[in-house]
């Protein structure tokens, strides 16, 4: 199994013999038999595995394995998987035709309750996915400013449009390409790239740019190199820096929104962006993204406006009933936020003990229902720090977890995330698997 996939990671791995023929059969019609680089186990070796189907906290492979989820879809999927208001809503809307390309109704009640849960949301476009949402929040920034440069922060993922993919996290920087072959000069060079958590590394770009930056834009709580909130300070510093140069702040919130909060980063930092870009939550597990902010700032996107936005599939009904269904439930009962944070408290915890009595160096982050552990001294506040990781330490950890019935993120890099499906049972049995895993790493590192 190893090697196969020229993985660097000398890690004894569990075989998965459907998985690995699928994997092999997919790779001949599809780039690395992945539609998404993350899903591709390059960083941790091994094969990806493939899924039938996913219920509540698991997650049920073609090799018969039940896991406990931590990817959850990589966020979207805050309730749980097949969550039976959002089935029921893509079961009757499907009914109904799948796509119409005019406007209904459901895109209103959409944007009502987006904006009704979002401070500051006065107007919200609907796109296909978060990267979408990305590179038209930036257009409308450049379109309303009349400035070129962005600022974005070396480690944060903003999807892969071309300007984002500089110094960028996630899936570029697992594969050790986060600056991509691709992207042209001239898109490079109106990209600048700071610090996470250096408020000087922006106010020296913007001093350097001056009346040349359209936009700060973020991830308020950085989840493409491992989870990294931000430090104290940082995001009304941010706020502070835009006011005073003329720059417009964005807040990426497709990992953070309606997961960190209700109201996402906005109503747990208080501190209110200029626009704000949407995704996985939002969709349900259905294929949405979205993008808004202030009426005055939205109100140079066309038709209203000049700057061109648009997507045949975009507010597709059988979608927004997904997202609707599951919005409704956060909306209407906010106490989830409160269950979510105590479960993934007590997994934070546990976790920290194991690796404790085992003697494993870790540093420990996390925000809400996404976390993070890194391999290393604390703390890690940065890219510089995240950087630090034992990332062959998270490898073998991965694969024993996996042998244990745990589906960690394939990746260093990426954050972990509770849905209101992990009870107290899969969390204390989660916390168990860690402990038997590590109980065999010290075990087979004695023995060598
Ligand atoms: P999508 O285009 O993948 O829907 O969204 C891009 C995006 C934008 N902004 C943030 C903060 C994001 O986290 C993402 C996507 N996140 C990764 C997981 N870390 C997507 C996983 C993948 O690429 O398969």
């Amino acid at each position: 199994m190893n090697g196969k996939d020229g993985n660097k990671h000398k890690t004894t791995v569990m075989t998965y013999p459907r998985s690995q023929n699928l994997f092999d059969r997919a790779k001949k019609h599809i780039p690395g038999g992945v539609n998404s680089p993350a899903r591709a186990f390059k960083a941790v070796g091994g094969t990806p595995l493939f899924m039938t189907r996913a219920e509540g906290a698991y997650l049920f492979d073609e090799d018969g394995n039940k896991l406990i989820d931590y990817i959850g879809s990589w966020g979207p999927m805050i309730l749980g998987h097949a969550y039976p208001a959002v089935v029921d809503a893509v079961r009757k809307a499907a009914t109904a035709s799948t796509s119409f390309g005019t406007p209904t109704q459901l895109e209103i009640q959409m944007a009502e309750r987006v904006c009704g849960m979002v401070p500051g949301l006065d107007k919200v476009r609907m796109t296909n996915s978060g990267t979408e949402a990305c590179m038209s929040v930036i257009r409308v920034a450049r379109g309303y400013t009349g400035r070129d440069k962005i600022i974005k922060f070396e480690g944060c993922y903003h999807g892969h449009g071309d300007s984002f993919l500089i110094k960028a996290g996630s899936g570029a920087l697992t594969l050790g390409h986060p600056s991509s072959p691709g992207v042209t000069a001239g898109t490079a060079k109106d990209t600048l790239t700071a610090d996470f958590n250096d408020l000087e590394s922006v106010e020296r770009l913007l001093q350097e740019n001056k009346g040349d930056v359209a936009a700060v834009i973020t991830e308020p709580v950085a989840g493409n190199m491992g989870c990294v909130p931000p430090k104290d300070g940082f995001l009304p510093g941010l706020r502070k820096l835009c006011d005073e140069h003329g720059a417009l702040l964005i807040f990426d919130e497709v990992m953070t929104g309606f997961r960190i909060a209700r109201g996402g980063a906005v109503e747990r930092y208080g501190v209110q962006p200029d626009l704000m870009a949407y995704g996985k939550v939002i969709g349900a597990g259905m294929p949405v993204g979205a993008f808004g902010g202030s009426a005055e700032v939205m109100g140079v996107v066309a038709p209203d406006g000049p700057v061109y936005q648009a997507g045949t599939l975009s507010g597709n009904p059988v979608a927004m009933s997904a997202g609707l269904a599951l919005l409704t439930e956060l909306d209407e009962h906010p106490e989830i936020y409160g269950d979510l944070e105590k479960r993934s408290a007590a997994l934070e915890e546990g976790m920290a003990e194991v690796f404790e009595r085992h003697g494993v160096t870790v540093a420990r982050n996390r925000t809400g229902s996404m976390l993070g552990f890194f391999f290393c001294e604390g703390p890690v506040h940065s890219f510089d720090d995240v950087s630090r990781t034992d990332t062959e330490f998270f490898a073998r950890f991965f694969h024993g977890m996996l042998e244990e019935g745990v589906y960690l993120p394939p990746s260093a890099y990426e954050a972990w995330f509770v849905s209101h499906a992990h009870d107290d049972q899969v969390i204390a049995d989660t916390v168990a698997a860690a402990d038997r895993v590590l109980d065999k790493m010290n075990k087979s590192r004695s023995a060598r």
